[in-house]
């Protein structure tokens, strides 16, 4: 049996350690693993995937792209019958899902700042065609605002350490600099750290940083990174066993959906 995978870029950190993930779950079970790779976030483009698993004629789909409600609607009718699992929409989207909730991630490193007495607070999102980055955008800010707060600055990367350098250049010469920065993903944080340290501001002295996703890298970086973790090992193995128990081999039990919790990983560049 063989196990489908749509993908968004493969070259970023976290889709590559899920995929990862998912691999390694699978040929336990004794499945295989096809990848089909979008190279830009358009439903066409995912369309085109999809339909390159099914010219495989795999037995299940895993879609790792990110997708509004409409979208995904529209690729689960394109699967007909074949199961299809989702893991990048929203969790209010009516289709079989397993999901980090963005509303937790969002909150826990919102609450963490503020605990410790940050009050000009920048944020840097990915980039917004992406829905989980929308909603861990809208994450911050409610979180924010129920404490009366508005982010000091707000600049949007694509989710690579290199966008991660040139906005938070951005974010430091506007006219409130800011003690804390939250951003959506470890590896803008990485180059934010850069752009930090290059403007000669000290981590966490002067500055503060929080990533999100917890990659493996992360706990590496200099200092050592405070983020959000999204435990992509466990996504990646429960992605696979549900998507293996609604095979048609299973004769289709209930589809149940799941949100997975987030948690703070606090190590050395928040205080
Ligand atoms: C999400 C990551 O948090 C982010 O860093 C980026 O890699 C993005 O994927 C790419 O789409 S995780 C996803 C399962 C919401």
């Amino acid at each position: 049996y063989t196990l489908g995978l749509a993908t968004t870029e493969l070259a970023l950190h976290a889709p590559s350690q899920i995929a990862s993930a998912m691999k390694t779950r699978a040929n336990q079970l004794g499945f295989n693993v096809v990848i089909s790779m979008i190279d830009n976030l358009s439903l066409s483009a995912c369309r085109t995937a999809v339909n390159e698993l099914m010219s495989q004629r795999v037995d299940g789909v895993l879609i790792n792209v990110p997708l509004s409600n409409d979208d995904a609607g529209a690729i689960a009718q394109l699967c007909g019958d074949l199961p299809v699992l989702f893991l990048d929409v929203d969790p209010q989207a009516e289709v079989f899902k397993i999901l980090f909730d963005p509303h937790c991630g969002a909150e826990q490193g919102v609450e963490h700042l503020l605990a410790l007495g940050h009050q000009k607070i920048a944020v840097l999102t990915g980039p917004l065609e992406s829905i989980s980055a929308r909603l861990r955008y809208e994450g911050w800010l409610s979180t924010l605002a129920k404490h009366q707060i508005t982010p000091c600055a707000v600049q949007h990367g694509d989710w690579s350490a290199a966008s991660g350098y040139q906005q938070a250049l951005l974010l430091l010469n506007q006219p409130v600099r800011p003690t804390a920065i939250l951003i959506a993903n470890d590896q803008m944080a990485l180059g934010v750290l850069r752009a930090v340290h290059e403007y000669g501001l000290r981590v966490p002295e002067q500055i503060s940083v929080v990533g999100y996703d917890d990659t493996e890298d992360s706990a590496f970086f200099f200092p050592p990174l405070t983020t959000i973790k999204q435990d992509f090992r466990l996504l990646g193995h429960e992605s696979v066993n549900r998507l293996v128990d609604h095979l048609h081999i299973h004769g289709d039990k209930q589809q149940s959906s799941l949100l997975l919790p987030t948690s703070l990983v606090e190590r050395h560049t928040t205080s």
